[in-house]
């Protein structure tokens, strides 16, 4: 017994100084001290053994088993060292690697310059109105003193839909009178959005483009209130006071109308169209005229970029070419 005992260690030492994983370790453990391992099994022999020679037996099979025991626990201990190691070497981070670059994005012209319109006119009190872009000849036209026989209203210049007698908006002030039929006065409202005309593209048209318009309802606005609101939002959209003028023009939904130019870098440029409420489009909303006025205006978001930007092409708004995106 003595002997087995003798080569059960030799046997196991050398077991668990080749042993490579911390998984090989443990069965190694299993296999020769465990319950029913190697160790067990010839200490089982000891019953046979005369009552002189059973602790001596015993002291050796002890000494073996404290021998294993503490090459298991110093083998455990360089395998662990080790695998820290190698998990450190694996995870490594090179910090002078270049990194992964990710281009920033902006927002787009046409979408910047809606912003800062909404902005000025949040700052003098106005709200934010949203409506369909799809819309009724009522909403569009008829509520906005525009007659049948109108040209704006012909085949040529708006998209009909094939149901329904609906079009695409062509402006919006449709969401505006919409607007005023959900709001007794007074209101100021702003409405930005995309619209719609028949038109053939080309380097100052196109069939889809974005405007704003605005709306003051109160008792007695005048002229005088529109173009002192009109002069604060230049004012504040070109950084500095410009002169501006006022020329006679005629919209349906607006009695004066006006065009307004500002004259920017020594040039004359045209930037909107405004004028007095028609008393027909405050009566189609319910509204007396004998009670309330009030002015509007509209702006074309991509005409105004053009200004702005100083580039003769509308298209360039839609074409997705980062060389002109990242100009502004
Ligand atoms: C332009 C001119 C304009 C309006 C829009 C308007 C709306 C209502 C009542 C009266 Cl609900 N007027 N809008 C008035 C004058 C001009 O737009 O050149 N737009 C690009």
């Amino acid at each position: 017994m003595e002997a087995q005992l003798t080569q059960l260690k030799q046997e196991a030492t050398e077991a668990i100084a080749s042993v490579t994983t911390l998984d090989a370790l443990e069965q190694l453990r299993v296999n020769y001290l465990g319950k029913k391992g190697q160790l067990s099994q010839i200490l089982r022999g000891m019953g046979k053994l005369s009552p002189e020679e059973r602790p001596r037996i015993g002291a050796i099979a002890n000494e073996v088993k404290e021998a294993l025991q503490q090459s298991l626990d110093q083998a455990n201990h360089q395998l662990e060292k080790a695998q820290i190691a190698a998990q450190l070497a694996a995870e490594t981070l090179d910090v002078t690697m270049p990194g992964v670059s990710r281009p920033l994005g902006r927002i787009h012209p046409l979408n910047s310059i809606i912003d800062r319109v909404i902005e000025i006119f949040l700052g003098l009190g106005y709200t934010v109105a949203e409506g369909p872009e799809i819309e009724s000849d009522y909403y569009n036209f008829e509520a906005l003193n525009t007659p049948p026989d109108h040209p704006a209203r012909d085949m040529q210049d708006t998209f009909y839909l094939p149901h329904d007698q609906l079009l695409l908006r062509t402006h919006t002030s449709s969401v505006q009178i919409r607007y005023m039929e959900q709001h007794d006065p007074p209101i100021r409202v702003i409405a930005p959005g995309r619209v719609y005309r028949r038109d053939t593209v080309d380097a100052t048209h196109s069939a889809v483009f974005h405007q704003v318009e605005l709306l003051a309802i109160d008792r007695g606005l005048t002229f005088t209130d529109l173009k002192g609101t009109l002069k604060e939002f230049v004012r504040q959209m070109f950084g500095e006071d410009l002169p501006m003028r006022f020329r006679a023009s005629y919209f349906p939904f607006t009695e004066p109308s006006a065009e307004v130019d500002v004259q920017w870098k020594g040039k004359w440029l045209e930037v909107l169209g405004c004028g007095m409420v028609d008393p027909n489009v405050l009566k189609a909303v319910g509204y007396d005229p004998e009670i309330y006025t009030g002015f509007a205006a509209g702006l074309g978001v991509e005409r105004f970029a053009m200004v702005l930007h100083q580039f003769d092409d509308i298209r360039r708004l839609y074409s997705s070419d980062l060389r002109l995106l990242q100009q502004f």
